[in-house]
Protein backbone atom coordinates (compact mmCIF):
# COMPACT_ATOMS: atom_id res chain seq x y z
CA UNK A 1 0.00 0.00 0.00
CA UNK A 2 1.05 3.47 -1.16
CA UNK A 3 0.26 5.18 2.49
CA UNK A 4 1.85 2.72 4.41
CA UNK A 5 5.49 2.93 2.31
CA UNK A 6 4.96 7.17 2.81
CA UNK A 7 4.36 6.08 6.82
CA UNK A 8 7.47 3.72 7.08
CA UNK A 9 9.44 6.33 4.80
CA UNK A 10 8.77 8.93 7.14
CA UNK A 11 8.91 7.21 10.53
CA UNK A 12 12.26 6.50 9.26
CA UNK A 13 13.36 10.15 8.12
CA UNK A 14 11.75 11.47 12.00
CA UNK A 15 13.87 9.04 13.43
CA UNK A 16 16.94 9.70 11.30
CA UNK A 17 16.70 13.64 11.98
CA UNK A 18 17.42 12.71 15.60
CA UNK A 19 13.51 13.15 16.45
CA UNK A 20 13.93 10.53 19.32
CA UNK A 21 13.30 11.99 22.76
CA UNK A 22 16.21 12.46 25.01
CA UNK A 23 15.66 10.74 28.17
CA UNK A 24 15.56 13.71 30.58
CA UNK A 25 12.26 14.77 28.78
CA UNK A 26 9.80 12.15 30.41
CA UNK A 27 6.37 14.56 30.41
CA UNK A 28 6.06 14.29 27.27
CA UNK A 29 4.81 11.49 24.90
CA UNK A 30 7.09 11.69 22.05
CA UNK A 31 6.13 9.20 20.51
CA UNK A 32 2.98 10.21 20.56
CA UNK A 33 3.98 13.57 19.44
CA UNK A 34 5.99 12.36 16.58
CA UNK A 35 2.75 9.82 15.85
CA UNK A 36 0.66 12.79 15.36
CA UNK A 37 3.05 14.76 12.88
CA UNK A 38 3.37 11.42 10.48
CA UNK A 39 -0.28 11.25 10.22
CA UNK A 40 -1.00 14.81 9.58
CA UNK A 41 1.60 15.51 7.33
CA UNK A 42 0.73 11.85 5.26
CA UNK A 43 -3.36 13.26 5.89
CA UNK A 44 -1.69 16.44 3.04
CA UNK A 45 0.45 13.98 1.44
CA UNK A 46 -2.42 11.88 0.16
CA UNK A 47 -4.52 14.62 -0.78
CA UNK A 48 -6.51 16.40 2.07
CA UNK A 49 -6.00 20.03 1.83
CA UNK A 50 -3.11 21.92 1.56
CA UNK A 51 -1.59 24.70 -0.80
CA UNK A 52 -3.55 25.15 -4.00
CA UNK A 53 -2.93 27.40 -7.09
CA UNK A 54 -4.85 30.74 -7.17
CA UNK A 55 -8.29 30.63 -7.98
CA UNK A 56 -9.33 32.82 -10.62
CA UNK A 57 -9.83 36.86 -9.85
CA UNK A 58 -8.38 36.16 -6.52
CA UNK A 59 -8.16 39.29 -4.69
CA UNK A 60 -3.92 40.47 -5.12
CA UNK A 61 -1.52 38.63 -2.91
CA UNK A 62 0.70 42.10 -1.89
CA UNK A 63 -1.14 45.21 -1.23
CA UNK A 64 -0.10 48.29 0.59
CA UNK A 65 -2.29 49.86 3.08
CA UNK A 66 -2.03 53.14 4.76
CA UNK A 67 -0.37 52.09 8.11
CA UNK A 68 -2.05 53.60 11.43
CA UNK A 69 1.59 53.43 12.89
CA UNK A 70 2.64 56.87 15.21
CA UNK A 71 6.28 55.84 13.76
CA UNK A 72 7.49 57.88 11.10
CA UNK A 73 8.02 56.56 7.78
CA UNK A 74 6.06 53.22 8.86
CA UNK A 75 4.93 51.32 5.33
CA UNK A 76 1.83 48.64 5.71
CA UNK A 77 2.21 45.74 3.97
CA UNK A 78 -0.76 43.04 3.21
CA UNK A 79 0.29 39.90 2.41
CA UNK A 80 -1.85 36.89 1.44
CA UNK A 81 -0.31 33.71 1.74
CA UNK A 82 -1.88 29.57 0.18
CA UNK A 83 -4.07 29.61 -0.73
CA UNK A 84 -5.09 26.65 1.73
CA UNK A 85 -7.28 23.72 0.89
CA UNK A 86 -9.32 23.07 3.66
CA UNK A 87 -11.01 20.01 3.92
CA UNK A 88 -14.46 19.56 4.98
CA UNK A 89 -16.26 18.38 8.31
CA UNK A 90 -17.10 14.87 6.41
CA UNK A 91 -13.49 14.51 5.95
CA UNK A 92 -11.40 13.09 8.90
CA UNK A 93 -7.77 12.94 8.25
CA UNK A 94 -5.33 10.26 9.21
CA UNK A 95 -4.90 11.79 12.22
CA UNK A 96 -8.51 11.93 13.13
CA UNK A 97 -9.54 15.40 12.76
CA UNK A 98 -12.26 15.73 10.71
CA UNK A 99 -12.71 19.65 8.77
CA UNK A 100 -8.84 20.42 9.21
CA UNK A 101 -5.89 21.02 8.04
CA UNK A 102 -3.84 19.77 10.61
CA UNK A 103 0.04 21.61 11.35
CA UNK A 104 0.58 21.75 7.51
CA UNK A 105 4.44 23.38 7.20
CA UNK A 106 4.81 26.13 4.01
CA UNK A 107 8.46 27.32 3.86
CA UNK A 108 7.53 28.55 0.88
CA UNK A 109 6.52 32.25 2.25
CA UNK A 110 7.54 35.48 1.15
CA UNK A 111 8.45 38.23 3.37
CA UNK A 112 7.49 41.64 3.22
CA UNK A 113 10.45 43.18 2.27
CA UNK A 114 14.23 42.46 1.63
CA UNK A 115 15.42 43.93 4.79
CA UNK A 116 13.39 46.05 7.32
CA UNK A 117 12.18 45.84 10.52
CA UNK A 118 8.61 45.04 11.63
CA UNK A 119 6.83 47.22 14.43
CA UNK A 120 3.87 45.60 14.11
CA UNK A 121 2.38 42.25 13.05
CA UNK A 122 -1.26 41.09 12.96
CA UNK A 123 -2.63 37.08 10.95
CA UNK A 124 -6.16 37.01 9.21
CA UNK A 125 -7.91 34.36 7.45
CA UNK A 126 -9.56 35.40 4.01
CA UNK A 127 -11.75 33.61 0.73
CA UNK A 128 -10.19 34.63 -2.13
CA UNK A 129 -12.56 37.48 -2.89
CA UNK A 130 -11.06 39.35 0.19
CA UNK A 131 -14.16 38.64 2.47
CA UNK A 132 -13.04 37.71 5.85
CA UNK A 133 -12.98 34.28 7.31
CA UNK A 134 -14.13 33.48 10.51
CA UNK A 135 -16.23 31.63 12.89
CA UNK A 136 -19.97 32.67 11.60
CA UNK A 137 -18.75 30.96 8.51
CA UNK A 138 -17.57 27.76 9.57
CA UNK A 139 -14.04 28.56 9.09
CA UNK A 140 -11.22 28.97 12.06
CA UNK A 141 -7.33 30.22 11.98
CA UNK A 142 -6.92 27.44 14.62
CA UNK A 143 -3.15 27.87 15.01
CA UNK A 144 -0.52 29.36 12.97
CA UNK A 145 3.47 29.34 13.83
CA UNK A 146 5.30 31.95 12.27
CA UNK A 147 9.86 30.95 11.91
CA UNK A 148 12.54 33.02 11.07
CA UNK A 149 15.38 30.62 9.24
CA UNK A 150 18.60 32.50 8.99
CA UNK A 151 22.20 32.81 10.28
CA UNK A 152 22.24 33.52 13.95
CA UNK A 153 18.56 32.88 14.36
CA UNK A 154 18.13 30.73 17.80
CA UNK A 155 14.84 29.89 19.43
CA UNK A 156 15.95 30.58 22.91
CA UNK A 157 13.39 27.73 24.68
CA UNK A 158 14.07 25.07 22.23
CA UNK A 159 18.02 25.47 21.75
CA UNK A 160 20.04 22.04 21.81
CA UNK A 161 16.51 20.24 21.97
CA UNK A 162 15.14 18.03 19.45
CA UNK A 163 11.64 20.60 18.05
CA UNK A 164 9.13 19.44 16.19
CA UNK A 165 7.57 22.69 14.88
CA UNK A 166 11.36 23.11 13.78
CA UNK A 167 12.01 20.09 12.09
CA UNK A 168 8.57 20.49 10.46
CA UNK A 169 9.86 23.46 8.09
CA UNK A 170 13.20 21.74 7.82
CA UNK A 171 15.30 23.64 10.22
CA UNK A 172 16.51 23.80 13.81
CA UNK A 173 16.21 25.16 16.87
CA UNK A 174 20.01 26.35 16.34
CA UNK A 175 19.48 27.87 12.68
CA UNK A 176 15.50 29.56 13.08
CA UNK A 177 13.22 30.84 15.58
CA UNK A 178 9.44 30.97 15.99
CA UNK A 179 9.09 34.83 16.41
CA UNK A 180 5.05 35.28 15.85
CA UNK A 181 1.75 33.39 16.36
CA UNK A 182 -1.52 33.33 15.93
CA UNK A 183 -4.78 31.66 17.13
CA UNK A 184 -8.39 32.93 15.58
CA UNK A 185 -8.22 35.68 18.15
CA UNK A 186 -5.39 37.47 16.10
CA UNK A 187 -3.78 39.47 18.03
CA UNK A 188 -2.08 42.55 16.97
CA UNK A 189 1.11 42.37 18.09
CA UNK A 190 1.78 46.41 18.87
CA UNK A 191 5.66 46.71 19.48
CA UNK A 192 4.94 50.13 17.99
CA UNK A 193 2.09 50.95 20.42
CA UNK A 194 4.48 53.83 22.42
CA UNK A 195 4.35 55.81 19.22
CA UNK A 196 6.86 58.07 17.86
CA UNK A 197 8.70 59.29 21.07
CA UNK A 198 8.81 55.53 22.50
CA UNK A 199 9.55 53.05 19.88
CA UNK A 200 12.82 52.40 20.17
CA UNK A 201 12.98 48.50 18.94
CA UNK A 202 11.10 46.13 15.69
CA UNK A 203 11.81 42.77 14.56
CA UNK A 204 14.64 42.96 12.33
CA UNK A 205 14.50 41.21 9.09
CA UNK A 206 17.71 40.27 7.63
CA UNK A 207 18.28 39.84 3.73
CA UNK A 208 19.41 36.67 4.47
CA UNK A 209 16.45 35.50 6.28
CA UNK A 210 13.66 33.15 5.28
CA UNK A 211 10.12 32.82 6.31
CA UNK A 212 7.89 29.90 7.54
CA UNK A 213 4.65 29.09 8.37
CA UNK A 214 3.03 26.12 10.15
CA UNK A 215 -0.64 26.59 9.30
CA UNK A 216 -3.53 24.85 10.95
CA UNK A 217 -7.16 25.68 9.87
CA UNK A 218 -10.45 24.24 10.50
CA UNK A 219 -13.30 24.10 8.16
CA UNK A 220 -16.89 23.67 9.88
CA UNK A 221 -18.80 23.29 6.22
CA UNK A 222 -19.61 20.53 4.80
CA UNK A 223 -17.88 21.22 1.46
CA UNK A 224 -14.15 22.21 1.04
CA UNK A 225 -13.06 25.83 1.23
CA UNK A 226 -10.21 27.33 -0.39
CA UNK A 227 -8.65 30.23 1.85
CA UNK A 228 -6.05 32.61 2.46
CA UNK A 229 -3.95 33.27 5.23
CA UNK A 230 -3.24 36.51 5.73
CA UNK A 231 -0.25 38.91 7.53
CA UNK A 232 -0.44 42.91 7.63
CA UNK A 233 2.96 43.69 8.76
CA UNK A 234 4.17 47.65 9.87
CA UNK A 235 7.40 47.87 8.43
CA UNK A 236 10.40 50.32 8.34
CA UNK A 237 12.14 49.47 5.28
CA UNK A 238 16.02 49.08 5.83
CA UNK A 239 18.41 48.20 8.65
CA UNK A 240 17.82 48.29 12.25
CA UNK A 241 17.21 52.52 12.62
CA UNK A 242 20.12 53.78 14.60
CA UNK A 243 19.72 53.95 18.26
CA UNK A 244 17.04 50.98 18.12
CA UNK A 245 17.18 47.58 19.67
CA UNK A 246 16.49 44.22 17.87
CA UNK A 247 13.71 41.79 19.51
CA UNK A 248 14.05 38.36 20.52
CA UNK A 249 11.13 36.18 21.17
CA UNK A 250 10.52 33.93 24.05
CA UNK A 251 8.22 31.25 23.48
CA UNK A 252 6.05 30.00 25.91
CA UNK A 253 4.42 26.30 25.88
CA UNK A 254 2.66 23.51 28.05
CA UNK A 255 3.63 21.12 25.22
CA UNK A 256 6.75 23.08 24.62
CA UNK A 257 8.71 21.97 21.08
CA UNK A 258 6.37 19.90 20.19
CA UNK A 259 2.59 20.45 18.88
CA UNK A 260 1.65 22.68 21.58
CA UNK A 261 -1.30 20.08 21.95
CA UNK A 262 -2.24 19.24 25.60
CA UNK A 263 -5.15 17.02 26.40
CA UNK A 264 -7.71 18.61 28.69
CA UNK A 265 -7.15 17.05 32.34
CA UNK A 266 -10.81 16.95 32.71
CA UNK A 267 -14.15 16.94 31.09
CA UNK A 268 -15.25 19.67 32.87
CA UNK A 269 -14.55 22.16 36.04
CA UNK A 270 -11.18 24.52 36.69
CA UNK A 271 -8.02 22.95 35.99
CA UNK A 272 -4.64 24.83 35.05
CA UNK A 273 -1.89 23.38 32.52
CA UNK A 274 1.71 24.69 32.95
CA UNK A 275 4.45 25.05 31.25
CA UNK A 276 8.18 24.16 31.99
CA UNK A 277 10.47 26.68 33.50
CA UNK A 278 13.08 28.82 31.87
CA UNK A 279 16.00 30.55 33.16
CA UNK A 280 16.67 33.76 30.55
CA UNK A 281 19.86 32.78 28.65
CA UNK A 282 20.40 36.59 27.00
CA UNK A 283 19.75 39.56 28.31
CA UNK A 284 16.82 42.40 27.35
CA UNK A 285 14.19 44.45 28.04
CA UNK A 286 10.54 43.09 28.11
CA UNK A 287 8.40 45.08 25.66
CA UNK A 288 5.66 43.12 25.54
CA UNK A 289 3.42 39.34 25.63
CA UNK A 290 0.66 38.22 24.87
CA UNK A 291 -1.16 34.51 25.65
CA UNK A 292 -3.05 32.58 23.61
CA UNK A 293 -5.42 29.34 25.04
CA UNK A 294 -8.43 27.62 23.34
CA UNK A 295 -11.86 27.67 23.99
CA UNK A 296 -12.59 27.28 28.08
CA UNK A 297 -9.96 29.20 29.03
CA UNK A 298 -10.45 32.04 31.55
CA UNK A 299 -6.56 33.20 31.53
CA UNK A 300 -2.94 32.94 30.69
CA UNK A 301 -0.48 33.97 33.29
CA UNK A 302 3.21 34.72 32.84
CA UNK A 303 5.06 34.00 36.01
CA UNK A 304 8.36 34.78 36.89
CA UNK A 305 9.44 33.90 40.51
CA UNK A 306 6.16 32.48 41.19
CA UNK A 307 3.96 36.01 40.94
CA UNK A 308 2.19 37.03 37.66
CA UNK A 309 4.22 39.21 35.19
CA UNK A 310 1.60 39.62 32.85
CA UNK A 311 -2.30 38.01 32.76
CA UNK A 312 -3.50 37.72 29.07
CA UNK A 313 -7.39 37.58 29.67
CA UNK A 314 -9.80 35.94 27.32
CA UNK A 315 -13.12 37.82 25.92
CA UNK A 316 -15.51 35.49 24.16
CA UNK A 317 -17.97 36.22 21.44
CA UNK A 318 -17.04 40.00 21.41
CA UNK A 319 -18.26 40.32 17.72
CA UNK A 320 -21.16 38.06 15.63
CA UNK A 321 -17.98 36.33 13.46
CA UNK A 322 -17.02 34.74 17.08
CA UNK A 323 -20.52 33.15 17.70
CA UNK A 324 -20.60 29.16 16.09
CA UNK A 325 -24.44 28.74 15.76
CA UNK A 326 -23.74 25.98 13.07
CA UNK A 327 -23.64 26.14 9.22
CA UNK A 328 -27.55 27.40 8.17
CA UNK A 329 -28.82 27.43 12.43
CA UNK A 330 -27.85 23.86 12.62
CA UNK A 331 -24.75 22.58 14.15
CA UNK A 332 -24.57 19.43 12.01
CA UNK A 333 -22.93 16.05 11.86
CA UNK A 334 -18.81 16.68 13.69
CA UNK A 335 -19.55 20.22 14.43
CA UNK A 336 -22.24 19.05 17.01
CA UNK A 337 -19.56 19.59 19.70
CA UNK A 338 -18.61 22.86 18.68
CA UNK A 339 -18.93 25.74 20.85
CA UNK A 340 -20.95 28.55 20.59
CA UNK A 341 -19.56 31.32 22.07
CA UNK A 342 -15.15 31.85 20.97
CA UNK A 343 -12.40 33.58 21.69
CA UNK A 344 -12.47 36.99 20.27
CA UNK A 345 -9.60 38.06 22.10
CA UNK A 346 -6.36 38.04 24.85
CA UNK A 347 -5.43 41.15 26.54
CA UNK A 348 -1.90 42.20 26.39
CA UNK A 349 1.18 43.88 28.50
CA UNK A 350 3.21 46.23 26.93
CA UNK A 351 6.15 47.90 28.34
CA UNK A 352 5.24 49.20 31.85
CA UNK A 353 1.95 47.02 31.82
CA UNK A 354 4.49 44.16 32.76
CA UNK A 355 3.89 44.17 36.83
CA UNK A 356 6.71 43.21 38.27
CA UNK A 357 9.97 42.41 35.84
CA UNK A 358 11.26 44.86 32.51
CA UNK A 359 13.99 43.31 32.76
CA UNK A 360 15.58 39.63 32.01
CA UNK A 361 18.15 37.97 34.09
CA UNK A 362 19.82 34.85 34.65
CA UNK A 363 18.58 34.32 38.13
CA UNK A 364 15.05 33.98 37.25
CA UNK A 365 12.75 31.59 37.06
CA UNK A 366 9.66 32.13 34.32
CA UNK A 367 6.85 29.98 33.95
CA UNK A 368 3.15 29.92 32.19
CA UNK A 369 -0.36 28.46 33.02
CA UNK A 370 -3.38 27.99 31.62
CA UNK A 371 -5.92 28.51 33.71
CA UNK A 372 -9.07 26.95 31.95
CA UNK A 373 -12.77 26.30 33.45
CA UNK A 374 -15.37 24.71 31.44
CA UNK A 375 -17.92 25.41 33.58
CA UNK A 376 -17.71 29.14 33.21
CA UNK A 377 -16.63 29.01 29.38
CA UNK A 378 -17.54 26.25 26.58
CA UNK A 379 -14.62 24.04 25.43
CA UNK A 380 -14.88 22.17 22.20
CA UNK A 381 -15.42 18.86 21.74
CA UNK A 382 -15.03 16.06 19.32
CA UNK A 383 -17.66 13.60 17.56
CA UNK A 384 -17.61 11.56 21.03
CA UNK A 385 -18.78 14.16 22.90
CA UNK A 386 -14.65 14.24 24.88
CA UNK A 387 -13.23 17.70 25.57
CA UNK A 388 -10.57 18.37 22.51
CA UNK A 389 -6.80 19.12 22.95
CA UNK A 390 -6.06 22.17 23.99
CA UNK A 391 -2.83 24.80 24.49
CA UNK A 392 -1.06 27.40 26.71
CA UNK A 393 1.26 29.35 24.70
CA UNK A 394 2.91 32.87 25.52
CA UNK A 395 5.32 35.11 23.32
CA UNK A 396 7.47 37.21 24.99
CA UNK A 397 9.07 40.55 23.21
CA UNK A 398 12.12 41.43 24.49
CA UNK A 399 14.49 44.29 23.19
CA UNK A 400 18.04 43.02 23.03
CA UNK A 401 21.37 44.65 21.22
CA UNK A 402 22.07 43.83 17.66
CA UNK A 403 23.48 40.62 17.33
CA UNK A 404 22.56 39.34 20.82
CA UNK A 405 23.45 35.33 20.81
CA UNK A 406 21.86 33.12 23.20
CA UNK A 407 24.39 32.86 26.27
CA UNK A 408 27.78 30.58 25.80
CA UNK A 409 26.92 30.63 21.97
CA UNK A 410 29.19 32.09 19.15
CA UNK A 411 28.16 34.40 17.02
CA UNK A 412 27.20 33.12 13.11
CA UNK A 413 29.81 34.14 10.54
CA UNK A 414 28.99 37.52 9.00
CA UNK A 415 27.60 37.31 5.41
CA UNK A 416 25.82 34.50 6.19
CA UNK A 417 25.28 33.28 2.29
CA UNK A 418 22.31 30.82 2.26
CA UNK A 419 23.26 27.65 1.34
CA UNK A 420 20.84 25.31 -0.48
CA UNK A 421 19.72 22.52 1.71
CA UNK A 422 16.20 20.74 1.09
CA UNK A 423 13.46 21.87 -1.12
CA UNK A 424 10.75 23.83 0.38
CA UNK A 425 7.88 21.35 1.49
CA UNK A 426 5.20 24.09 0.51
CA UNK A 427 5.62 24.30 -2.79
CA UNK A 428 7.14 20.84 -3.98
CA UNK A 429 4.36 18.17 -3.21
CA UNK A 430 1.60 17.20 -5.61
CA UNK A 431 -1.82 18.98 -6.15
CA UNK A 432 -4.25 18.08 -3.85
CA UNK A 433 -7.35 16.60 -5.61
CA UNK A 434 -9.88 18.40 -6.92
CA UNK A 435 -7.59 21.60 -7.16
CA UNK A 436 -8.32 23.40 -9.80
CA UNK A 437 -4.77 23.59 -11.37
CA UNK A 438 -1.47 22.21 -9.92
CA UNK A 439 1.06 24.24 -7.46
CA UNK A 440 3.16 25.63 -10.68
CA UNK A 441 1.86 29.21 -10.21
CA UNK A 442 2.66 28.94 -6.95
CA UNK A 443 5.63 31.18 -6.24
CA UNK A 444 8.97 29.04 -6.60
CA UNK A 445 10.29 27.39 -3.02
CA UNK A 446 13.60 29.54 -2.25
CA UNK A 447 16.00 27.34 -1.20
CA UNK A 448 15.76 27.00 2.74
CA UNK A 449 18.73 28.63 4.77
CA UNK A 450 21.15 27.07 5.97
CA UNK A 451 23.68 29.34 7.89
CA UNK A 452 27.47 29.54 6.21
CA UNK A 453 28.42 28.24 9.75
CA UNK A 454 25.94 27.56 12.00
CA UNK A 455 26.20 28.69 15.59
CA UNK A 456 27.96 26.05 17.55
CA UNK A 457 26.03 24.11 20.03
CA UNK A 458 26.37 25.12 23.48
CA UNK A 459 28.16 22.80 25.68
CA UNK A 460 25.63 20.50 27.71
CA UNK A 461 26.57 22.62 30.79
CA UNK A 462 25.25 25.57 29.37
CA UNK A 463 21.84 23.92 28.61
CA UNK A 464 20.03 25.39 31.98
CA UNK A 465 18.75 28.26 30.33
CA UNK A 466 16.75 25.71 28.46
CA UNK A 467 12.94 24.78 29.02
CA UNK A 468 12.39 22.02 30.52
CA UNK A 469 9.27 19.80 29.55
CA UNK A 470 5.58 21.34 30.31
CA UNK A 471 3.00 19.41 31.94
CA UNK A 472 -0.09 19.36 33.55
CA UNK A 473 -1.50 20.17 37.50
CA UNK A 474 -4.89 20.44 38.68
CU1 LIG B 1 -3.97 26.94 19.67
Amino acid sequence: MKSFALYSLLVAATAQAGLIPPTSNERIDWKYEQKRQILGTLTWLVGKGGKVADPAGAAPRRVEEKSTSAVPGVRRIKMRYGPYSVPNMNKTGISGEPGSLWNYPDTAIPKPCTECTIVSQRAGLEYPDGKNANIDTGMWLHHMVHLTIGPGRQDATCFGRTSLPHFDVGATPANSERYFSSGNERTHVQIDKLGAAGTKAGYHLKPADKMAFIVDLMNMNMEDKTVYLTMTYDIVEGPLPAGWKDIKVVWFDANQCGTSEVHPPQESGKFVISGGTWKPNFDGEILGVGGHVHDGGEVLKVLVGGQSNCDSVTKYGETPEYIFTGMGGMKMGAAHGVATKHISSMTTCYYEENKIVRKLSPDQVWQIKGHYDYDKFEGNKDEKGKQESIMAIALMYVGVEPGTQLRGTAAPAAGGSAAPARPAKGAARPAPKGAAAAPAAAPAAAPAAAPAAAPAAAPASEHAGMADMGGMAA
